[in-house]
């Protein structure tokens, strides 16, 4: 399958902010389905093999912790021999946002490549975001049940952020993984006057939308279906913020490994979150998925209220920065370092 199709047209942001609305979509690649169903894969962002070398070293970086996880014995996926991950397999202390490996995914031209598409800009920060190990069968974590949401906030409508991940193993319909209310995006606006007045699910962020079974009713209502996204390692999925998402867990015997890539222009930051993310780096703090920093995370994994005893403060391989990659952390485009 093409992925590096040759765009010979130029179009201004602003158009292609209107063509992800839906509106006369014809790149004849990804950004048509992006612009229809509000997601989109990327065959083959990286090379297979090399997917698999991460996925890999996210297995390394596990047992690295040295608490009995091994990953040739599903016996030892527990919740005592791994480092804290959520029922949802979210993975964001111990310094992981800016692990060599992560970072190395965040690098790969393919992945890099197709946000430069979307948003016609070569001038682009990167989230320091989570990774997720969603390993099959759990009984030591609570259920993980479906979080309809969107991870925009219903105030700010239009296309504002694109979001990303990098699918690192197999992932087939019972794999679990990224589920999609596909074309919500282009009813968007509609759906938020129409749920102005309802109660809302508490967010820590404005930045983050819950949906009620009431919306879920009002999607079903409106035609939009819910669909699994499936993947080969490599693999990047892109979807729209304002797309209504949320992850399964994996139900046969293959665990399902991603890592997070949300990239916006630096154009769409302040000076002030441009030092927020710089200070954020420098401590190896992480981000949500929105790259300009408005959240910074911490590295202290808590367990029953106690702080993990196995927190680390840095990357134990730390990243190696190529010129473009450090453009990424938006370090570059600060004003005065001071
Ligand atoms: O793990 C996933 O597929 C999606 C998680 C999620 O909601 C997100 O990354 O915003
Ligand atoms: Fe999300």
């Amino acid at each position: 399958m093409s992925t590096t199709t040759v765009i010979t047209e130029t179009i201004a942001p602003q158009n292609v902010a209107m063509r992800l609305d839906g509106q006369d979509p014809k790149f004849g690649d990804f950004r048509d389905d992006l612009a229809r169903d509000g997601f989109a894969v990327v065959k083959g962002a990286i090379p297979k093999e090399r997917a698999l070398k991460y996925a890999d070293e996210m297995y390394s970086w596990l047992e690295g912790f040295n608490l009995g996880f091994k990953r040739d014995d599903p016996s030892t996926v527990h919740k005592d021999k791994l480092p804290l991950i959520s029922e949802k397999g979210m993975c964001m202390h111990y310094g992981v946002a800016h692990e060599k490996f992560v970072w190395d995914v965040r690098s790969e031209p393919g992945v890099v490549d197709a946000f430069e598409k979307v948003y016609n800009d070569k001038d682009l920060i990167v989230s320091f975001d989570a990774i997720n190990f969603g390993f099959p069968n759990r009984t030591d974590l609570p259920p993980n049940k479906p979080w309809p949401h969107q991870d925009q906030d219903p105030s700010k409508p239009g296309f504002r952020c694109l979001q990303g991940l990098v699918n690192l193993l197999p992932n087939g319909p019972e794999d679990g993984g990224l589920i999609v209310c596909r074309g919500a995006h282009l009813l968007s606006e509609e759906f938020h006057r129409d749920m102005a007045d309802e109660e809302r699910i508490p967010a820590w962020t404005p930045e983050w939308y819950g949906y009620t079974e009431n919306g879920m009713k009002w999607l079903a209502d409106h035609g939009c279906e819910w669909v699994k996204v499936c993947a080969e390692p490599g693999d990047l999925l892109l979807w729209d913020s304002r797309t209504p998402h949320y992850n399964l867990s994996p139900k046969g015997s293959t665990p399902r490994f991603c890592i997070y890539t949300c990239y916006m222009p630096v154009a769409d930051a302040t000076q002030e979150d441009l030092v927020r993310k710089k200070e954020a780096f420098e401590n190896w703090l992480g981000t949500t998925h929105w790259p300009n920093a408005r959240h910074t995370g911490s590295n202290v994994a808590k367990r029953d209220g106690k702080e993990c005893p196995y927190n680390r403060f840095k990357p134990v391989q730390e990243p190696v920065l190529g010129e473009r990659a450090y453009k990424l952390t938006g370090i570059p485009y600060l004003k005065s370092q001071a």
